[in-house]
């Protein structure tokens, strides 16, 4: 089978890397199958604390193979189920950084829009385009997008399959940070570094915890933020970090 996607280990990070440079990592069911595979066995895997989701510099991913999936019909489509590799990915408990250079489009936007912390190149393209090839997105675009940058830039988006600059896109809240094209892979290195200094306990809680804003009312999240700060309670890492911080030393973090 072809490397659609590369993984490597480096240190505690697990890199997974779309690797179909000629057709701008266009995400087609291959590639699609061994991305979520490789994560789900960097979530299973003790010694990972955290993914770095990469593309090339040319492109982050350019939106779902159009190849794959121009002569299909409804039924064919529906059997497919190709979304059900998504939901895989939104059960993956530790953070996910993205890397983001060039094209993110379509199904590109919003595989990065599963990720948790996303640096950006400056030259990076971010576009939600299936309007103009007669569909609309399918794997969260005008979901997601819409709770993340609201309803006045998700239509604009949406629906005129316009693309944004890095720049736009940090300015409506779509991305966390921007670099240069030369340090943006490993400024996204260097914070996964950082955050395999964290309890990874704390990380996949928060985590989970941020990621139920979309779903709950503010009374339901604040309930569960709650439930989830008392039970870091019960581990050893809280008492690692608090004692760390009066004994005025570097907390050293493991997990219980
Ligand atoms: N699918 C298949 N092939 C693609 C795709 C794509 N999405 N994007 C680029 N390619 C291929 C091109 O066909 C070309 O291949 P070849 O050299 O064999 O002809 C190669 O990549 C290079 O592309 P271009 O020559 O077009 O490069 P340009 O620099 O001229 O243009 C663009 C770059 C603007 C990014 C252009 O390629 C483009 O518009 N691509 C399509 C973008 C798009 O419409 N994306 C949305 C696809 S639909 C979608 O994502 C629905 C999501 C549903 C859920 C996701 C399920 C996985």
């Amino acid at each position: 089978m072809a490397e659609e996607v590369l993984t490597e280990t480096i240190d505690r990070i697990g890199l997974v890397r779309i690797n179909r440079p000629d057709k701008l990592n266009a995400l087609n069911l291959a590639t699609m199958e061994q991305l979520v595979e490789a994560l789900e066995l960097f979530d299973a895997d003790s010694d990972i604390r955290c993914m770095l989701l990469t593309g090339s510099d040319r492109a982050f991913a350019a939106g779902a193979d159009i190849n794959e999936m121009a002569g299909a019909s409804m039924t064919e489509m529906y059997y497919r189920d190709q979304f059900a590799r998504w939901e895989r990915i939104r059960r993956v408990r530790k953070p996910i950084v993205a890397a983001v250079s060039g094209y993110a489009l379509g199904g590109g936007c919003e595989l990065m829009m599963h990720c948790d912390i996303i640096i950006a190149s400056e030259t990076a393209r971010i576009g939600q385009p299936e309007i103009n090839i007669g569909v609309m997105p399918g794997a969260g675009g005008t979901q997601r997008l819409t709770r993340t940058i609201g309803k006045a830039g998700a239509m604009d988006l949406v629906l005129t399959g316009r693309m944004i600059t890095a720049e736009e896109a940090l300015r409506a809240g779509l991305i966390s940070r921007i670099a240069p094209p030369e340090h943006y892979y490993n400024e996204a290195l260097d914070l996964c570094r950082d955050l395999c200094e964290r309890s990874p306990l704390a990380l996949r809680l928060a985590k989970e915890s941020v990621l139920k804003a979309f779903d709950m009312t503010l009374s339901e999240g604040l309930e569960y933020e709650r439930k989830l700060f008392y039970m870091l309670f019960a581990t050893d890492d809280q008492k690692e970090g608090m004692r760390a911080f009066l004994e005025k030393r570097k907390p050293v973090f493991v997990g219980r």
